[in-house]
């Protein structure tokens, strides 16, 4: 095997060399209308929604090349049943206190509830045919999903993290990951959060320990190897 890593800190990544699109997975999390559109969730709480809708267009250009190589790509959409039976009642309370019910009504229809159009993935970044599609109640993307079952029947052992928001669900989904034994890098200009100083810390937070979690990269360091 031929060593091939990425430029990442705090190592280069991944840390056998061992990056190839038999065994690596690309997920881009949660880049729902919710999330990062007009009348959405974050809209409705107030954010500032530039900071979540900057990575589209480089996760959009990730896309385009993960893709033409053939590797896993799996997105994630945040949402509850109808019948809200699978949202905490501590959830939708903390949600209520600043003016964005989930599951009451907004401009774009219950908000994060499934099959709303606020929980559509944003045309831009819609899933392929054959994609793979994880519905979560959760920050996290393991938790209560199929996700991990998915990862090892593939033979999955890299995962490189995409989406919003950094420090939320993007943080907890690497976590989790990270715990299971898949090896993690975080692209710095694919993700956003509903503040700045937030997304810097998550960054931060990511490489001490000599990678707690895993390493970060931007985009453009994963492309110049795969290209
Ligand atoms: C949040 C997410 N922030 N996708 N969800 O509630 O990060």
């Amino acid at each position: 095997m031929t060593a091939r890593t990425i430029r990442s800190e705090p190592y280069a990544w991944p840390y056998n060399g061992d990056l190839r699109p038999e065994n690596t997975a690309l997920i881009v999390i949660d880049m729902q209308t919710d999330f990062c559109g007009v009348g959405g969730y974050v809209d409705k709480m107030g954010y500032d929604l530039s900071l979540t809708r900057a990575p589209i267009e480089p996760i959009k250009k990730l896309l385009t090349v993960m893709r033409a190589q053939g590797f896993c790509i799996i997105h994630t959409r945040e949402g509850h049943r109808t019948d809200l039976s699978d949202l905490p009642a501590n959830k939708r309370w903390r949600s209520q206190q600043i003016g964005a019910g989930i599951g009451d009504p907004g401009p774009c229809g219950r908000i994060l509830v499934r099959g709303e159009p606020g929980w559509e993935i944003i045309p831009e970044l819609a899933p392929l045919p054959g994609e793979i599609i994880i519905d979560k109640p959760g920050k996290g993307s393991f938790c209560a999903t199929d996700l991990e079952l998915i990862l090892h029947v593939k033979g999955i052992q890299n995962i490189v993290l995409t989406g919003i928001t950094t420090d939320v669900c993007v943080h907890t989904t690497m976590r989790e990951a990270n715990d299971r034994g898949f090896e993690c890098v975080l692209l710095s200009d694919c993700c956003g959060a509903t503040d700045k100083g937030n997304h810097d810390h998550a960054l931060k937070m990511i490489k001490m320990q000599g990678g707690v979690f895993g390493a970060v990269a931007t985009s453009s360091a994963l492309i110049e190897v795969l290209s």
